[in-house]
């Protein structure tokens, strides 16, 4: 790429996140589609060649667990999500180039040959791993099928990824105190052969990628943490049958497709290496494909390679994105060819800026320009649940007949695109009301109706638009070009607002319904210049508000569509007679909103009592008598015991870690000095209640970091509620516990 200013001459390549096919999307998918969508128009307005790519990710736990819920094989699970959100982006005018799916041929076969290609450089092994195991269900547990707590943070997480604390992907066997989905039971481990990726050996690469990378500021510097520190290779296999088989020698690719084809290397496979025997006996094999984040990033260029299949490599060539040198002449790593830019939610933003890149720089491909990973979509400050129902859902959206484009409004520039939006219809409304239909509809509606009624379209006989107005088109023209390269969405949409406020106060101070009579050939340019504005706007709107300015374009008379033109044609002279115009955009009236926001807070209270009953029934079952941990087997002397220096303690200070849902930050007096703990209480104390209570310390711990923040020493607490150990006497801080 050429961190040159965009437009390049390069090949720009958009994607956004592969949503899961495994459930209905919500307006928190929607933001990242939206943003990506948005950011790929802008692109174009600017006349970078560009494509604008995503797909369904078909495979992995997340499918084949829900699959499983319903009782559904995963395939046919799978497929018919993918159909709903083929037809649904549309329906909220995100318009890929391309959009397929993880589980075709394009990217099965793409995923083999890139795998081939890591293993044949020397960046795969294989290891002896123990995997987590169900015995009762008699099947392996990989990642979502077994939940726990992770060892980064102490949030309660899933088998491969951090949700809700720090985010980080986990390992196979690294998620503490494993629990299987399936029957609840703590997880056994077996020893399994996996493939793992020599990540590790890129880290020197990876810390100059993020240095060159752009994007949002949470891409780029979150990654950090991990990049800079012990990086660990990735285990990129998996016990379960739904998937991509990892590529045998000598097979032809057909025999493997599918994930459940009968290779050579599966057939000779182990047969006692632990597998279960209920999968023995349905097929046989060995049941070992690729990890869901092995196949489902390959997308991006499978989807890129369909669409310059069914459009012809001189129309965009996804060679020259994915692999080309730079159009600007050096061809190294870096300075290759492709503008690849990768919109996700902030979730994954570990797989985009550390295994992407890295797995892309194995293979001999281009590395990304860009990550910008959008913040979240919450509802009275929590975050959406699935599975709860709480949220708002795309369909339910469009069920309420509104336009896409006030939503594409909304959640494009309401707060910068990392930022966490919390949804309400009230903010909606004011929104819609407030800048769309107040602003924007009001300058164009106020105008090209008076321009249709005194002159039947733009005033004829003006040589163009007056200086002022020009000045202030050039001015739009570059906050909009600037707004593209600093990768902000929000900014991209505020520039067409900005020039819609000008507008308005333009036509106000000329007041040229004064003029036409006593200096017609004034009001004539004034309204002229309107004319020009609205033009503008549909051109710098178009991002944002696609549908909106396609109907102003044709209300207009332009020619072509308005999704074609570039920013150039926001200068261009209006065409000249128009008939009446229609107003952009409607008001949401209160009892509109009012409606929505009662049944919005119904569904909201029921998923809060929902979660409320769960928490009660864990923390029940967690003072069942039955869920003991055993006593441990060996004993300790007591110069063992001696060894952990326990000390008496005062809270003199208690507050939350932002960010962190469970860790909380403490000074605590332990007598000979003051210490910073930090503790995986934040959810189940009032922090403030804490200040003044005496604790048991073991001051002897190494100090550890979490969650970025320093922590010296521990605090003794009991069971899953963390009741926190306290003396009763008066022994004073710093006194020995023995
Ligand atoms: N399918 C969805 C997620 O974790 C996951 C994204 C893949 S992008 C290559 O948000
Ligand atoms: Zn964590």
């Amino acid at each position: 790429m050429s961190h040159e200013d965009f437009p390049t001459e390069n090949h720009a390549v958009v994607t956004c996140g592969l949503p899961y096919a495994n459930g209905d999307l919500h307006v928190g998918h929607l933001r990242t589609y939206v943003g990506g969508d948005v950011f790929a128009r802008a692109l174009r307005k600017l006349g970078q060649r560009t494509a604008f790519v995503s797909g369904s990710d078909m495979h992995g736990t997340p499918v084949a667990v829900n699959a499983e819920k319903e009782g559904t094989d995963p395939e046919t699970f799978a497929l018919r999500w993918h159909e709903t959100y083929e037809e649904t982006f549309p329906r909220f005018s995100v318009e890929f180039d391309n959009y397929g799916h993880t589980h075709d041929e394009t990217n099965t076969e793409l995923t083999r040959e890139i795998v081939r290609t890591l293993d044949e450089e020397g960046y795969v092994y294989e290891k002896e791993i123990m995997v987590a195991y169900d015995a009762e269900a008699d099947q392996y547990l990989p990642d979502r099928y077994v939940e726990g707590t992770c060892p980064y943070c102490g949030a309660k997480a899933r088998g491969d990824e951090c949700d809700e604390g720090c985010q980080r992907h986990l390992e196979p066997g690294e998620v503490e105190d494993p629990v299987s989905i399936v029957t609840g039971n703590p997880a056994e481990y077996r020893e399994r052969t996996h493939k793992f990726f020599r990540v590790s050996e890129l880290q020197g690469y990876l810390q100059g990628f993020i240095d060159r990378l752009e994007g949002t500021a949470n891409a780029r510097n979150q990654p950090r943490e991990w990049i800079e520190g012990e990086l660990q290779d990735w285990c990129i296999t998996r016990d379960m049958e739904w998937g991509i088989d990892y590529p045998g020698d000598g097979v032809a690719p057909e025999e493997q497709r599918n994930g459940d084809g009968d290779s050579a290397e599966r057939r000779s496979a182990d047969n006692s290496s632990g597998r279960s025997p209920r999968e023995e006996t349905v097929d046989g094999e060995d049941d070992l494909v690729l990890y869901v984040w092995v196949d489902a990033p390959i997308e991006y260029v499978s989807s890129t390679k369909q669409y310059t299949e069914r459009v012809g490599a001189d129309v965009y060539d996804w060679e020259a994105a994915w692999k080309g040198e730079s159009a600007s002449g050096s061809a190294d790593g870096p300075e290759s060819g492709g503008e690849i830019v990768h919109v996700i939610g902030r979730d994954i933003i570990q797989h985009h800026t550390v295994f992407w890149p890295a797995m892309l720089r194995a293979a001999g491909y281009n590395e990304p320009r860009a990550v910008m990973a959008s913040g979240f979509v919450t509802l009275g400050g929590k975050g959406f649940s699935t599975s709860r129902d709480r949220a708002v859902w795309a369909d339910e959206y469009l069920d309420e007949g509104f336009d896409p484009d006030l939503l594409r409004y909304y959640i494009a520039t309401n707060g910068g695109f990392q930022q966490d939006v919390d949804f309400s219809w009230e903010k909606f409304q004011e929104r819609v009301n407030g800048e769309l239909v107040g602003t924007v509809g009001n300058f164009v509606y106020r105008s090209l109706l008076f321009a249709h009624r005194n002159y039947g379209g733009a005033p004829a006989d003006v040589a163009g638009v007056s200086d002022e107005v020009r000045e202030r088109v050039e001015g739009a023209i570059a906050d909009f070009g600037e707004a593209v390269n600093d990768y902000s969405v929000r900014k991209v949409g505020e520039a067409a607002v900005r020039l819609a406020q000008f507008g308005n106060e333009y036509i106000q101070r000329n007041e040229p319904w004064k003029l036409t009579d006593d200096e017609p050939e004034r009001a004539a340019q004034v309204i002229y210049d309107c004319v020009g504005i609205a033009k503008a706007i549909a051109v710098l709107f178009e991002p944002v508000a696609p549908g909106t300015c396609e109907r102003l374009w044709e209300g207009l008379n332009e020619d072509g569509s308005v999704h074609e033109a570039g920013l150039g044609a926001a200068l261009e002279p209006p065409v000249g007679s128009f008939g009446e115009p229609t107003e952009p955009f409607e008001k949401i009236p209160d009892e509109r909103v009012d409606a929505l926001n009662e049944k919005l807070e119904a569904r909201v209270a029921a998923a809060t009592a929902d979660e409320e009953a769960e928490e009660r029934e864990e923390a029940d079952a967690s003072a069942d008598d039955g869920d003991f941990e055993p006593l441990a087997e060996s004993r300790i002397s007591f110069d063992e015991f001696q060894a952990l220096d326990l000390r008496v303690g005062e809270v003199l200070a208690a507050e939350g870690i932002e960010g962190a849902d469970k860790l909380a930050k403490l000074t605590v007096d332990i007598g000979v000095e003051e210490r910073q703990i930090v503790a995986g209480i934040k959810q189940l104390h009032d922090l403030d209640d804490l200040v003044g209570e005496r604790v048991v310390v073991v001051a002897n711990l190494e100090k550890a970091e979490l969650f970025g923040v320093e922590s010296n020493g521990m605090l003794l607490a009991a069971g899953e509620q963390a009741d926190i150990l306290t003396t009763h006497g008066d022994a004073t801080p710093g006194t020995k516990v023995r």
